[in-house]
């Protein structure tokens, strides 16, 4: 073990310039080696998709209940009470995850269908009697926004807090920076307004949030505990599809021939949703510690290591993926770690997609084209690939 040492890179993963544009340092981490040593934050990192993607897989070695941002729970405070999800390892894990996936399960979700394209629809329909409009804050911050919180069951007053709290949630796994102390900031009021918002006489009847409940009254779990599920959906379940729409019209903006093909084979919009989070991961990293001294490609990653897997560049490993860069609807999507892979593997996808296959079913059903008139511009956030702006023009079926 060990004979080659491991290649150690001086770059701030979090600083503005990687944040921004991600793409040229992932293909550095990618070719320094199968794990590299960030000597900024004293942590491994890994960026190859077969290792991201065992890393992922290997959840008792690679464990999450220390955290999977850069702070490790076994030293250091958490920023906020650890999800019961995301930040659990089995047995607690598979518990919580249980409850949530029956309330959370396709064939309920088919329920919401014909809903969100109504209101998929209407969106799109008043965007477009303008021929120009803000793809971020006309369209991908406000859709989910329509649809999302009334799934919940969430109470009307004060659901803009949802952003900024998703926002805040998502810095926090990243070091304690600018842009986490800045987003930490506006967040306190968000933060309260969130624990008040999944109390279970907050949360309206018939949504997923009073389901949590009716768990908790079974048995499955306490009802604080059903509070702090409720929070995950709020955490997890707005900045990531929010982001993901906007990235998938900047992809589809910048590949007119793809855009084509969609719009005259609709079947692919699918597609095009998995695609887009390959090509353009909204969760770009997530940590992970080892439980134990380990081996990955014969390197030796000691016990108690935070270890950084770097999702997006996986998704853009030219060992894995042919000409990763292009964006393109004639490949096979599936197995990319956008999604994360294993028992942590988003629980949210299917909301997920079903959500960004409405609104590009609805903008493809009403536009011939889509043009970005303007340069996208980019908000920092220590985990999401985030987007505050995306000027566009369309041309009308
Ligand atoms: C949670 C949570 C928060 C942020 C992200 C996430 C991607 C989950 O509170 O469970 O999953």
């Amino acid at each position: 073990m060990d004979t080659n040492p491991i290649p150690t890179l001086s770059m701030d993963p979090f600083s503005d310039a990687v944040l921004s544009d991600p793409y040229a340092f992932h293909g550095e981490l990618r070719d320094a080696g199968p794990v590299v040593w960030l000597e900024h934050l004293n942590v491994y990192g890994m960026a190859r998709f077969d290792e991201v993607r065992s890393s992922l897989l290997d959840h008792e070695t690679f464990v999450s209940s220390r955290g999977v941002g850069v702070a490790d729970f076994a030293k250091e405070e958490p920023w906020r009470p650890p999800s019961l999800l995301l930040e659990a390892d089995p047995p607690l894990h598979d518990r919580t995850r249980g409850i949530m996936s029956a309330i959370l399960a396709p064939a309920r979700l088919r329920l919401q269908e014909s809903l969100w394209r109504e209101r998929a629809e209407e969106l799109i329909d008043n965007l477009t009697e303008k021929d120009s409009f803000d793809a971020v804050t006309e369209l991908s911050e406000v859709y989910p926004m329509r649809i999302f919180p009334d799934a919940v069951g969430l109470m009307d007053e004060g659901r803009e807090h949802l952003l900024t709290y998703a926002s805040a949630v998502f810095n926090a796994f990243g070091p304690r920076n600018k842009i986490f102390e800045e987003g930490n900031a506006s967040s306190k009021e968000a933060s309260a307004w969130v624990a008040e918002a999944c109390k279970r006489e907050n949360l309206k009847p018939g949504g997923w949030g009073q389901d949590v409940f009716a768990a908790a009254d079974r048995g499955e779990c306490t009802s604080d505990e059903a509070e702090r599920l409720v929070r995950s959906m709020l955490s997890a379940g707005v900045d990531t599809t929010v982001n993901g729409i906007g990235h998938l019209v900047l992809a589809l903006t910048e590949h007119p021939d793809e855009w084509e093909k969609l719009r005259a084979e609709p079947r692919l919009i699918r597609r095009a949703v998995d695609e887009s989070i390959r090509w353009d991961s909204t969760v770009q990293t997530f940590f992970r510690t080892a439980s134990h001294d380990t081996e990955v490609a014969g390197h030796l990653i000691p016990k108690d290591s935070k270890v950084l897997l770097f999702l997006a560049a996986a998704n853009r490993d030219p060992r894995k993926w042919e000409n990763p860069e292009r964006f393109d609807l004639s490949r096979t999507t599936s197995g990319h770690v956008g999604f994360g892979a294993g028992i942590h593997q988003c629980l949210g996808q299917v909301i997920a997609r079903l959500e960004a296959q409405m609104i590009i079913g609805a903008l493809a059903k009403r536009c011939t084209r889509i043009t970005r008139v303007a340069e996208p511009v980019r908000r920092l956030n220590n985990t999401l690939h985030a987007l505050a702006s995306l000027p566009v023009r369309v041309e009308l079926a």
